[in-house]
């Protein structure tokens, strides 16, 4: 079948996976105890109502499911390996975490540096899956006979405002436009993208962007909380085929780490406290609204109505490979917000992408 058929010919469903944490040391001194098992060969979560004789209890199968020992490594390896592989393909990919704050996002997505560590970041075992994700890209591209070149962004969403994380030292950051370029695809204007040459830059990008998430947070934990991070990197190689051919590929991994989703109840409803507190994230509740629609096949899909849809509009019944990845607590005190997560993200596996490579 020649090229042009077989592109975009393929429906794919979003792949979503959970991983609960462990119990933290205040949950355990409230008294919490966990009411979540995770059952890896069966890949179910299983979350106990009640924790009595005769109690209730909810089963959800994703693509697979991680308990709360599961490691760094180990997360990375099933779920990001393949993705690595595609993206080097010509596919772009993109990855979320879902989840309550203080679930694990940021601790899955970014990782966290052991500091008395003294070997190298990329030995780190806390390391997550943006470090680990552009080590391995490094490793790969150097491996294969090919010219590169590597391009990261790195951005915040706080209140429907964009924040360069990688901007030049001194620029008062404007706020950053989303324009639509000739393809159709969202592009933020004037945002910095680094070229990163080899894996010794890497790191350096990483400091400076966490630095200045530090920065553009004064009040920290409210500001984590409800801000989404992305982190975009775009791989061009250029190959010569057997037959002396140039063969250019274009791939894109999106590595979004989102705001924390307990202001949005079960039903998609913004909690009344939320709303009393002002506290309503756009970028959350379209998501959400734009999940609903594409499930439903709704004649209209929102994705115009935030900074986050329209940002990663082709991740979400488009033409890039999505994978979701829902933290969750085993905490007594969560079960609430434990069901909302599983709820909403197993409604997710639902939206249906039609991947294509990016080839010339
Ligand atoms: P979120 O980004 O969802 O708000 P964090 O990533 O900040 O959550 O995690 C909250 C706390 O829980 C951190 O102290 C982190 O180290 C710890 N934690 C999260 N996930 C795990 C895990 N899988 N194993 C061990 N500790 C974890
Ligand atoms: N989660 C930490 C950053 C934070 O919230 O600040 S951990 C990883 C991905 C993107 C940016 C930073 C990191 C991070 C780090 C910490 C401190 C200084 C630089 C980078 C990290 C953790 C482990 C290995 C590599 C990078």
């Amino acid at each position: 079948m020649p090229i042009a058929k077989m592109k975009g010919d393929k429906n794919q469903n979003i792949s979503v996976f959970v991983r609960c944490r462990p119990l933290n040391a205040t949950e355990k001194k409230q008294g919490c105890y966990s009411v979540v098992n995770v059952n890896a060969d069966k890949k179910e979560v299983v979350v106990k109502e009640r924790h009595m004789p005769g109690s209730v209890s909810k089963t959800f199968t994703y693509d697979k499911v991680f308990g709360p020992n599961s490691k760094q490594i180990e997360v990375y390896k099933s779920v990001v390996v393949p993705v690595l592989d595609e993206v080097l393909m010509g596919y772009n990919c993109t990855i979320f975490a879902y989840g309550q704050t203080g679930t694990g996002k940021t601790f899955t997505m970014e990782g966290e540096r052991d500091m008395n560590l003294q070997g190298s970041w990329e030995e780190d075992p806390m390391a997550g899956i943006v470090p680990r994700a552009m080590h391995q890209l490094f490793n790969r591209l150097q491996k294969q006979e090919c010219e590169f070149s590597v391009r990261v962004s790195y951005m915040e969403i706080y209140n429907e405002e964009i924040i360069d994380l990688l901007g030049a030292e001194m620029a008062d950051n404007p706020r950053l436009r989303i324009y639509e370029d000739r393809k159709g695809a969202c592009v933020v204007q004037g945002l910095e993208e680094a070229v990163v040459l080899d894996k010794d830059e890497v790191y350096r990008i990483l400091e400076r962007g966490a630095q200045r998430r530090q920065t553009a947070g004064t009040l920290m934990n409210a500001h984590s909380s409800r801000s989404h991070s992305v982190f975009m990197v775009t791989i061009h190689t250029k190959e010569n085929s057997v037959d002396g051919e140039e063969l250019l590929k274009t791939g894109k991994l999106n590595l979004v780490d989102l705001a924390g989703s307990e202001c949005i109840g079960r039903s998609g409803a913004i909690e009344k406290r939320a709303r009393e507190a002002g506290n309503i994230n756009q970028s959350l509740l379209t998501l959400g609204r734009v999940i609903t629609a594409l499930v439903d096949h709704a004649p209209h899909v929102p994705y115009r109505e935030s900074k986050l849809t329209r940002l990663l509009q082709d991740s979400l019944g488009g033409r890039t490979k999505t994978s979701i990845i829902a933290t969750i607590s085993p905490a007594t005190a969560s079960i609430e917000e434990t069901l909302c997560t599983l709820d909403y993200v197993h409604r997710a596996k639902n939206i249906m992408n039609r991947p294509e490579i990016n080839q010339k």
